[in-house]
């Protein structure tokens, strides 16, 4: 029979597809039809599923070619995708179709999903932000193509010791070939490290010398839903230059030539680790400037093949650049136009400064990137040239703008003076962008009070926005909590709201509607027994799934608390101690779940999670506590694992520090997904209360303005914890009562809090536990009343579409216009 290529989308029929998925066996994996295991079968469904993708992606890319629309990049450093498939099925539209032609193949459609490995090429909210944006970019067909790096290894993988701890292990993602990844060996770069810089007159260099890397370019697709629409990602990978150590090659040195080549291919060997922490590696240089001088170079390839005069680069291109990480990016733009396009200097930053747009995503200044400039020496010899060059006429300009001020002008420098001059890559990011913008109201506000003020001060505060973050609802509910979508598309009659999350609040009609509560209640009863049966095999804890579902996961950070939950789980503990049988028997069941990762340095943060072990340890192995507290720590934290804890919570806890977290994301999933939120009134949180009613999230701690003045009182005036929280005081006691592990193991952690305490753990104890309280209550009091809580809150997420981000985005920053493609 003749093969066709791609099943055409919808009008595909369950035959079309079994005899595609036996062709790639056949003929792809070059196995047996009959012989196959659950990652064969993965493997060829995938590449069944990606020629309808890539028939879409390269219509979409032929209309962008013909009809030259501006275009929108985005850099990131990080693109925390996931898993690929059911995504990639769903958003196709042939999710039903594929699952019955791998039934009659034998094989379950769950238990192929399931086999495939999730791509972790970033840390946490940054990363799955630049994927959520994508997803929408091509579901609102908007022409956006985003740029990263192909790590061969992504988030490692976490390990728990017996004794608590976390354990790293590499992530060889790589291992079984990508089905999801285009390589284009032809689309390369040249980039260079090293060398000389010369300067020439008005303002013109020559970079020469130092070694070259090749960037080779492996595109992956990015479908939208329900259109055909499939924009691209283009991650770099680093390849030797062929022949490229020629000299040491020829003098017979063999090793030195081998050896070079292993360092060029380095480059992309590892995702960096730290997440909302600056870590100052000349590989992390390296791989930053190696992934904008590709991306660079192939934009500008591009833009030149529309024939169009250099001029007019700005109205055809615009750059968002996710945090600092890209900004040698503005650079080495400057020095594409000034040295190799000889475009004059003051014309090239007229261009430059139209093109980028910055979102800075913390306003913690142990995560603000700055570099020594000894290193750019080194490195990029021609970019220092050109910074210093552009700090030169900056500062003349501010020195104008606050004549006399040199305070501001050495806070507002490109150059951080000191034990080694340092370059401020937030500073240069912000001078070379036409917007800024934070991720949530209140980040915004401190973006343009605190850090940036000097720069609000100068370039009036238009430049400063807010796009506050947004979450794909496709992955976020309709792929991850089939349950929930199901009885929303049911009762909304249709799933236009996966496209228009606004719709989500014609549910609010049916709140009061008893059995669409007994629905609502069993779809999340139903995500709790899927969740507690994962534990059941990963772990082989039993949890009652009846009991309330308390989650907390994200990256393991002081500034996140983990802390504060933990001591209140402690709390809740002792409380259950001091009780009766009579007495426990009244109280309201809970499973507290934590997961996430700490970078491997955090030595901190490595303590937390080990404390977090020992406590589950001892509480779930005391017959006291049984059947009324468990408290688990779930190793690995992962996009995939998050989509299976997501939809299983009733309360999440978001309670960073007042001011500290920028936006999160996570609030907004377990929100969509009807699990009520307990939080600081901080970042996307207030959002989130502004929309689903303060009635429905229960607040607590102190609020942002306080902070300052708490931390100054700790350090000049500190109080016993004692006299402060009498409750915490009685928590730390029985950490170190030896109850949990020796006292000497935890010493470090208490000590960060009965001294400095700069996270205000023992400011907001009892907050907290009130807050708790509440919920405690509201739980076990009304449980209808918490059900319509639930539905309320998801029928009010509307706001909190990743569609409506990226929209702003292309409407309020970039000024670009959607594509239809038929
Ligand atoms: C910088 C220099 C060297 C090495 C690593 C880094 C680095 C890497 C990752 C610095 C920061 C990150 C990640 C930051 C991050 O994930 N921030 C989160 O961004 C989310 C999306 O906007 C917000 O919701 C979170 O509040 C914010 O913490």
């Amino acid at each position: 029979e003749t093969w066709k290529a791609g099943l055409r989308s919808v009008d595909a029929d369950v035959n079309d597809i079994t005899k595609s998925i036996v062709h790639h066996i056949q003929t792809s994996l070059a196995r047996q039809a009959y012989n196959i295991d659950n990652l064969g079968a993965y493997q060829a469904t995938a590449l069944a599923a990606r020629e309808d993708l890539i028939i879409n992606w390269n219509q979409t890319q032929m209309t962008y070619t013909r009809k030259q629309p501006k275009r929108a990049y985005y850099l990131s450093l990080e693109f925390l995708m996931g898993r690929t498939l059911d995504n990639a099925l769903l958003n196709l539209g042939l999710k039903e179709k594929f699952e019955t032609g791998l039934d009659k193949l034998g094989f379950t459609l769950e238990d192929v999903l399931d086999s495939e490995r999730d791509a972790a090429l970033g840390n946490g909210g940054l990363g799955r932000l630049a994927a959520c944006y994508v997803d929408s970019g091509a579901t609102c067909e908007i022409p956006l193509w985003g740029y990263g790096l192909r790590y061969h290894y992504g988030m490692f993988q976490q390990l728990i010791a017996p004794d608590g701890s976390q354990l790293e292990a590499p992530d060889p993602w790589l291992d079984n070939s990508n089905p999801w990844e285009i390589p284009r060996l032809d689309v390369t770069a040249d980039v260079r490290f090293g060398g000389h810089a010369e300067k020439l007159d008005k303002g013109r260099g020559i970079w020469s010398g130092g070694q070259e890397v090749l960037a080779v370019a492996y595109d992956c697709p990015i479908p939208g839903s329900d259109t055909k629409s499939t924009n691209n990602i283009r991650f770099w990978s680093a390849r030797p230059r062929r022949g490229f150590d020629l000299q040491s090659f020829n003098a017979g040195d063999y090793d030195r030539a081998v050896e070079t080549s292993n360092s060029a291919a380095n480059i992309t060997n590892v995702l960096y680790p730290n997440d909302n922490h600056y870590a100052g590696k000349s590989l992390r240089l390296q791989q930053q400037y190696f992934w904008c001088a590709a991306s660079l170079s192939d934009i500008m390839r591009r833009f030149k093949n529309t024939g169009q005069p250099i001029s007019e680069f700005p109205n055809h291109v615009v750059i968002q650049l996710n945090d600092t990480h890209p900004t040698l990016a503005i650079p080495e733009l400057m020095r594409i136009l000034v040295d190799e396009e000889e475009v004059p200097w003051d014309d090239a930053w007229q261009i430059v400064t139209r093109t980028f747009a910055f979102t800075n995503h913390t306003v913690l200044p142990e995560a603000l990137e700055k570099w020594p400039v000894s290193l750019f020496q080194q490195l990029l010899p021609r970019h220092l040239q050109i910074i210093y060059d552009l700090n030169w006429t900056f500062l003349q300009s501010v020195e104008r703008k606050f004549p006399g001020d040199v305070d501001k002008m050495a806070r507002m420098s490109l150059i951080e003076e000191g034990h080694g001059q340092q370059i401020r890559m937030a500073n240069l990011a912000v001078l070379g962008s036409f917007k800024v913008n934070g991720v949530a109201e209140l980040h915004s506000e401190l973006v343009r009070t605190t850090i940036l003020k000097d720069f609000v001060d100068f370039f009036g505060v238009d430049k400063f926005r807010n796009v506050t973050n947004g979450i794909t609802p496709r992955r976020w509910l309709d792929q991850c909590n089939p349950a929930l979508s199901n009885l929303i598309t049911e009762t909304l009659g249709s799933r236009a709201w996966l496209k228009d999350l606004y719709l989500l609040k014609g549910l609010l009609e049916h709140e009061s509607d008893p059995t669409f509560q007994k629905k609502w209640a069993a779809a999340k009863a139903n995500n709790k027994e899927r969740l507690a049966k994962y534990i059941k095999n990963t772990l082989g804890v039993t949890v009652d799934s009846k009991a309330m579902f308390d989650i907390q996961v994200k990256r393991i950070h002081e500034y996140k608390r983990q802390s504060l939950n933990i001591l209140g789980v402690i709390h809740r503990y002792l409380t259950i101690k001091a009780m009766s049988p009579e007495e426990r028997t009244k109280v309201t069941p809970r499973v507290v779940l934590f997961a996430g990762k700490a970078a491997p340095g955090y030595w901190m943060a490595k303590l937390i999670i080990r404390l977090i072990v020992n406590v589950g340890k001892v509480i779930n192995a005391d017959p006291d506590a049984k059947g009324i507290l468990t408290v688990l720590f779930l190793p690995d934290y992962s996009v995939s694992l998050a989509e299976l804890l997501i939809p299983a919570s009733d309360i999440s806890e978001h309670i960073s520090t007042a001011g500290t977290e920028a936006s999160g994301t996570s609030n907004m999933k377990f929100c969509l997904n009807g699990g009520l939120l307990l939080g600081t009134v901080d970042g996307a949180n207030i959002e989130i209360a502004e929309e689903v009613g303060e009635e429905n999230v229960f607040f607590f701690g102190h609020l942002t303005p306080a902070v300052e003045e708490l931390r100054y009182q700790h350090r000049y005036h500190p109080m016993p914890v004692e006299k402060k929280s009498p409750a915490l005081a009685a928590v730390l006691e029985d950490i170190m009562s030896g109850r949990y592990g020796d006292a000497s193991i935890w010493e470090p952690f208490v000590n960060t809090i009965r001294q400095g305490d700069y996270y205000l753990i023992s400011d907001d104890f009892d907050s907290y536990l009130q807050a708790q309280k509440m919920v405690d209550e509201a739980y076990t009091k009304d449980p209808q009343q918490w059900i319509k809580k639930s539905i309320q809150t998801t029928a009010k997420m509307g706001k909190f579409s990743s569609d409506r981000a990226i929209m702003t985005y292309a409407e309020e920053i970039w000024n670009i216009e959607t594509l239809k493609i038929n």
